[in-house]
Formats: C-alpha cells, structure tokens, sequence
C-alpha cells in the first residue's frame, strides 16, 4: 500500500535523521486534514475492489470538506474520471495514486521554494505582510532561525508599530536567536523604521533583512497606504527592495485566506506565501484551492508554534503526508 511503502522507504534508506524527523513533524502537523480527507476514503476504498462512480462522488466530497475548493476539486476529479473512463483506474490503490499524481501535480507550479541569491551586494529584503494573528512574528522568528542556520546574517525590523506588544514580541525572538532588532517606539511611522532598518542592515553587510508591519490600522486603506509607503521608502535605498512580499495566510481561515491574499496583491503586490497554523485545521486543503486560484508561490507552511516548525514547501513531500495512510491517524 501506499504509505507503507513510504513509511518504510523513510526507516530503512539513508535518508539523514534530521530529514526523516522534518517529514515526521509534517505529517503530524497534517494530522487533522488527513483524518477528514481519508476518514471518508478508506472504508469505501479498500484496496482491490472495484472502482465506480459513486466511489468518485466520495473523493469529490472529501476534497470539498477539507476545503480544497470548488474550482481544485473540479480539476482533480475531472482527471480522475477521465482515467477512470479509460479504465486505468481499477482498484483503491490505483485510484491513490491517481490521486497522488493529480494532487502533486495542481501544487507543482507554486512549489517555489524562496532562494536569497549568494552574489548580493546588498541586503535581501523580505517584507512580511499579512492580517493580525496570521502568524507574522511567529513566522518572522522561524524564517530567521532558518536563514542562521544556513549561515546568513540576519537584521529584523520591527514595522508593527502600531500594536505596543508587537515590537517586544520582535524583540523577543531577536534575544532568543541573537539577531538585532531595528525598533522604535509604538505609534513611530512603520517605513521610517523599516528605512533605518535597512540602512543599518546595509551598514552591517547583514545578508537578509526581515520586515515586520502591522495587520490592522484604523482602517483596511490605511493599512495599504501604509505599506504602499514601505515600499516607495525601501526602493530609495535600494530599487529592488523588497526583493519577496510574503504574505502569511492562516490556513484555519480557510477560503478566507484567498480573499486577503487578493486584496494584499491588488494594494501592494505579493511574490510568495507563508501558510501558517497547518496542525491546528483539517482544512489543509486550502493549498490546493491556492495553487488554483492566486498562483502565487507558496514557499513555507507552518505546523507549529516552535521556532523549528516552518517547512518548506514540497509538493510530493506534502501530498504524501497528506494522503500516508500509514501515519497513525
Ligand atoms: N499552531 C500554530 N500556531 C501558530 C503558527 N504560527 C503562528 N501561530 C500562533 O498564532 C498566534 C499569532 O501569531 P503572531 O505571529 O503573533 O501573528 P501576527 O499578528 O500576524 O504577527 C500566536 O499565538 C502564534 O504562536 C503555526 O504554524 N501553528
Ligand atoms: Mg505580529
């Protein structure tokens, strides 16, 4: 069966300790969309029986309740149905990796993990954008941890002036990972920190800079504007600053995360995605509604509160995770 040959494949082959824990910690952040996606699968698709319509009618409800939309749903079934017609899909475990393939491939496209170029001269700017509690600093402190660990210098603005807790969060994870916090006090104009920020990132050859900014102003303009402001300020110092605009969506939101994400990228433009709070749902699906709908990469999915639980994403790496039957469910 499927996930056992995986489950097997990752315990007994040389693959590093580490590699194997990653992936562990993946399909356990996975946990609850599984449990809704295979829950409805398995008892109606033993391996070896039959495969009719009706078994097909399931799948499309699975996909549908673990929130992979409308519009996936329909480009995954459609595919399964027409293999099914041509009779390639004749017991259960044709019909997984049928729908393995399908799922791997909608992902494909917007599984771009986020490179920082090694011949910079300048700082690589990443500005975080995003609605309050969509993880933001959570994320900020993860991605940072990552890029010391890959042996790049990082600086971190604290632009989330707006909310008196949200620069001492910063600070906070600046402490834990001994990285410097660029911050002013609450109410200060989040670009000019951001500005100072940079011009100290630059001062300090540091390789990334990391841009918090806040998820709420007075109102939804204001916000906008004030990024829109970040941007134009950044530029000045360096004309391809940012050089990402990642936007983090909570996953738990679900097709409400689509909607942000659009207004994000009408106002200010958005080049990648961090999709947080992905143990805490079993409406995981939304990375397929993603691919479909916006297109935009999705670089990281977050499965956890801990400073390690930020994965890169991988298309094969998370379908298998998502559909391992194997992974105690
Ligand atoms: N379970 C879980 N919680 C997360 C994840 N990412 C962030 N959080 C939590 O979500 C809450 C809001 O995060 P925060 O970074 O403050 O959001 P911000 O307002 O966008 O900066 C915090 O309690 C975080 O610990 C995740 O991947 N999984
Ligand atoms: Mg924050």
């Amino acid at each position: 069966m499927f996930g056992l040959e995986k489950r097997e494949q990752d315990s007994s082959s040389d693959v590093p300790e580490k590699k194997r824990g990653l992936v562990r910690s993946l399909r356990e952040g996975l946990r609850r969309t599984r449990e809704s996606l295979l829950g409805g699968l398995t008892s109606l698709i033993p391996g070896g029986r039959p495969i009719d319509s009706a078994t097909l009618d399931t799948v499309e409800e699975c996909l549908l309740v673990a929130d992979v939309g409308m519009e996936a749903t329909e480009a995954i079934i459609g595919r399964l149905r027409e293999r099914h017609r041509q009779q390639r899909i004749d017991d259960g475990d044709a019909l997984y990796a049928a729908l393995r393939e399908e799922m791997v491939a909608l992902l494909a496209p917007v599984a771009r993990p986020l490179v920082v170029p090694a011949d910079r001269r300048a700082p690589f700017v990443l500005l975080m954008v995003g609605v309050n509690g969509a993880g933001k600093t959570t994320t900020i402190g993860k991605l940072a941890r990552q890029f010391r660990a890959q042996g790049l210098s990082v600086v971190l603005a604290a632009g989330d002036t707006f909310r008196a807790a949200a620069v001492e969060q910063l600070r906070i994870w600046g402490e834990r990972l001994d990285v410097p916090v660029i911050a002013q006090a609450t109410g200060a104009d989040a670009a000019s920190v951001i500005y100072d920020a940079l011009a100290a990132a630059t001062a300090r050859g540091a390789d990334v800079l990391i841009a918090d900014t806040a998820g709420r102003l007075h109102t939804r303009e204001n916000l906008m504007e004030e990024l829109k402001k970040i941007r134009r300020v950044l530029g000045k110092l360096d004309p391809e600053a940012p050089h990402e605009t990642m936007i983090v969506l909570d996953a738990t939101t679900g097709q409400n995360g689509l909607a942000q994400a659009e207004q994000f990228r009408k106002a200010v433009g958005v080049s990648g995605i961090a999709l947080t709070k992905m143990d805490g749902t079993a409406k995981g699906g939304i990375v397929f509604a993603i691919a479909r709908r916006l297109g935009i990469p999705l670089r990281y999915v977050g499965v956890g509160e801990q400073s390690d639980d930020l994965r890169v994403f991988d298309a094969g790496e998370f379908v298998d995770a998502l559909l391992d039957r194997g992974a105690g469910r």
